[in-house]
């Protein structure tokens, strides 16, 4: 029997972050926790990034904050609960403190998530609206929180909590009813992506990634439980795909292996996606992978030795290298699709780097029939990594500029924003932009290197004006995928 006190649950949406950007429907972190929750007290999920949308502009923020409050108005709740997941909701999390504030002088706000984990004391301001702010994982310290909250009512000042990390013990299953409703109203054709975590944790320390900031143990659902929880989810929602979103999918050897026996066993008719690192794979992995409908992502990032060591993704690039290669040459044979992610632009990025990269780049375009796909993308900062703490040394090193420090506070296109950045003196200037160039060049040898299957669905997934062209059509005629 669940008591008191209630918990609203809460995902404030983002401002000035464009429309087309992805939706996640389902706030797969704030279920996790909502579901941790739910053992002990009355809580709801709420997501106004759905209900409300994403305000781009005075106006729509001005509708926005009347949406909020006739929400809060109708929904009290002892503690309100705001997952400010990323930098890009520091401004809807501030907001919808303000209004419930207003509303409720007496009730509790908490804040958690990846930007009050970088930036606690960003939510600290003299009016002390806010009354908890958790860095790292958000279970146990809010239960805490709500445990002791008839007791201590809110606290004298805004308090800075580390959220302590759940351990394998305190998994707890995924609560698909408690976004029953808010599912069945905002989608009724139910979800075709669902993002599930099967695993917490990460041993690495990669630059410009703030994982590290939390507990770095991992820990996973037992195999089999696993397996139940993506075929439930997939069941319940009519899912296409499962993207399993974990920080370090499969990192155990042992547990990957029993994984994917169980998961090909299990005879699942949608798509896996996955991201990892070309060492946490094997040949007998990928053995049982190629019965799958499947796409692996590797984290590649860059082959440039020199960048590799700066972003720590590696202290051996040259084996990392060859590792990626030989895996990805194996799943290739395999037929399986994967693609490469790549980070132009790091901070310490030059023309000697890029061309690094690129040569790298241009040996795997010359295989035939190739099921390796390159997804690539301009160095976004983000604070609470290393790379945030260490930009005087960049600046100082390298000549990189970070033109929008704090553009997360800024009312402007927060994704664009996120990118003003100049990696080094050397691509400064009339060489703005040439990691951009150097990959157009690059796109019809992208397009001959891949088998059909690849070819199609690069081009339903990835790059949609590949559709255009004649090998689209050439790969219809012989397959028959989506
Ligand atoms: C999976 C993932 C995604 C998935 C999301 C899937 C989903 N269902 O949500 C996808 C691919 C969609 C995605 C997208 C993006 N992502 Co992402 N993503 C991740 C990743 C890999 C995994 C997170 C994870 O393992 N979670 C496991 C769960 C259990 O933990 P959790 O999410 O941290 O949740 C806990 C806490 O945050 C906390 N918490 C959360 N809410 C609340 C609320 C309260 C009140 C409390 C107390 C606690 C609390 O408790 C939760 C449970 O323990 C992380 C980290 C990484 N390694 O790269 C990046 C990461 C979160 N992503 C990041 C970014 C930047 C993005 C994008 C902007 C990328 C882009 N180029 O567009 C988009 C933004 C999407 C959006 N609109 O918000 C950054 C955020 C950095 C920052 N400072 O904000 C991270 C940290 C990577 C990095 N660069 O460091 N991402
Ligand atoms: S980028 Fe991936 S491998 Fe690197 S620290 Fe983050 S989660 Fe770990």
């Amino acid at each position: 029997m669940n008591s008191e006190p209630s918990i609203l649950l809460a995902y404030p949406s983002c401002f000035y972050y464009p429309v087309w950007m992805e939706r996640v429907k389902i706030k797969t972190s704030q279920l996790l926790l909502a579901s941790f929750l739910a053992r002990e007290f009355d809580v709801t999920y709420a997501d106004f990034e759905i209900t409300i949308g994403r305000p781009n502009s005075v106006i729509q923020i001005k509708r926005y904050r009347r949406q909020v409050r006739q929400y809060l108005e109708k929904h009290p709740c002892d503690i309100l609960a705001l997952s400010c997941w990323t930098s890009l909701s520091y401004q809807a999390t501030m907001v919808t403190a303000e209004i419930f504030r207003e509303l409720y002088p007496d009730k509790l706000i908490v804040v958690g998530g990846y930007h009050p984990s970088a930036r606690p004391e960003e939510f600290v301001t003299p009016d002390h609206v806010i009354d908890y702010v958790v860095c790292g994982e958000g279970e146990l310290a809010l239960r805490e929180i709500a445990r002791n909250v008839n007791k201590s009512g809110r606290p004298a000042t805004t308090t800075i909590l580390p959220g302590e990390s759940i351990g394998p013990n305190d998994f707890v299953p995924y609560n698909w009813d408690l976004v029953d409703s808010f599912v069945k109203s905002s989608f009724p054709d139910g979800v075709s992506n669902i993002y599930l975590y099967l695993s917490r944790g990460c041993p690495f320390r990669c630059s410009f990634c703030m994982e590290s900031l939390k507990d770095r143990r991992w820990a996973a659902y037992p195999p089999d439980e696993a397996v139940r929880v993506i075929h439930e989810a997939v069941r319940r929602f009519n899912a296409y795909a499962v993207p399993i979103s974990d920080a370090c999918f499969g990192m155990r050897r042992d547990w990957r292996r029993r994984f994917l026996e169980e998961l090909v066993a299990s005879r699942p008719d949608f798509w896996i996606v996955f991201e990892t690192r070309a060492e946490y794979l094997d040949p007998e992995d990928i053995g049982l992978l190629a019965q799958l409908k499947l796409e692996i992502q590797f984290g590649l990032e860059s082959a440039s030795p020199e960048i590799l060591k700066l972003m720590k993704k590696t202290r051996v690039p040259d084996k990392y290298l060859n590792r990626f290669e030989t895996i990805s040459r194996l799943c290739s044979e395999h037929e399986i699709l994967h693609r490469a992610n790549m980070i132009f632009n790091h901070p310490g990025e030059t023309r000697r780097t890029l061309e690094e990269t690129f040569a790298f780049i241009d040996r795997q375009l010359e295989r035939r029939n190739s099921y390796l796909m390159w997804t690539c993308h301009g160095y976004m900062h983000f604070p609470g990594c290393d790379l945030d703490r260490d930009r005087d040394f960049y600046s100082q090193t390298y000549g990189s500029k970070f033109l929008k420090p704090n553009w997360w506070r800024e009312d402007a296109d927060q994704y664009e924003s996120s990118m003003q950045f100049i990696p080094s003196a050397d691509l400064d200037g009339d060489n703005v932009g040439l990691w951009q160039k150097l990959l157009k060049a690059r796109e019809e040898p992208m397009k001959d290197t891949l088998a059909p299957r690849a070819f199609r669905f690069a081009a339903n997934k990835y790059f949609l004006e590949w559709q255009n062209d004649y090998r689209f059509e050439q790969s219809k005629k012989t397959l028959d995928i989506h």
